[in-house]
């Protein structure tokens, strides 16, 4: 059974909101190198790989189901910020954002009674939840040490060593 038109339309703009996800991703390392936060900058490259799983996770999808993926233009992502913990409140803002977009996903999947869509959605559904921990996580951390050089120098550190999301390894 094809996907229907509105579905395959909703996954399309969703592989867009993915694609953007990680261009924003990557205007924040950016900007992180540029301030010498090299561990959040490599956090924020990683999150940037991850993002680029998630569209091609939806357009493999797409593909299998016989849809036509359609790929339109990117918008500029945001280039500076104020500090290291104004970037990490946008992501987590962001990610609270695709979070309300992936389920808006599962409403139409459960509207369409498409049970095989709905269980791709289940994969993001759950991925959301660690996507929006982390990113909260690591405000709150900042906000500990914010006044705090010598704890910011440690929290770039400890996040320099991250790999990949928790949760997320087969990725
Ligand atoms: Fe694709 O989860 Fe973040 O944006």
């Amino acid at each position: 059974m094809n996907l229907s038109e509105k579905m395959a339309e909703s996954i399309n703009k969703q592989i867009n909101e993915e694609f953007y996800s990680a261009y924003l991703y990557l205007a924040m390392a950016s900007y992180l190198e540029s301030k010498k936060f090299k561990g959040a900058a490599k956090w924020m490259e990683i999150q940037y790989q991850e993002e680029l799983g998630h569209a091609m996770k939806f357009y493999t999808y797409m593909n299998t189901r016989g849809a036509r993926v359609v790929l339109k233009s990117l918008k500029e992502p945001q280039k500076e910020w104020n500090s290291i913990l104004e970037v990490f409140e946008d992501a987590y803002k962001h990610e609270q954002y695709i979070t309300s977009l992936i389920h808006n996903l599962a409403n139409l999947a459960i509207e369409e009674k498409d049970h095989a869509t709905l269980a791709l959605l289940q994969w993001f559904i759950n991925e959301q939840v660690e996507e929006e921990a982390n990113t909260s996580e690591i405000v709150d951390k900042i906000n500990f040490v914010k006044n705090s050089p010598n704890g910011l120098y440690m929290l770039d550190r400890e996040l320099g060593q991250r790999t990949s999301t928790p949760g997320n390894e087969e990725e």
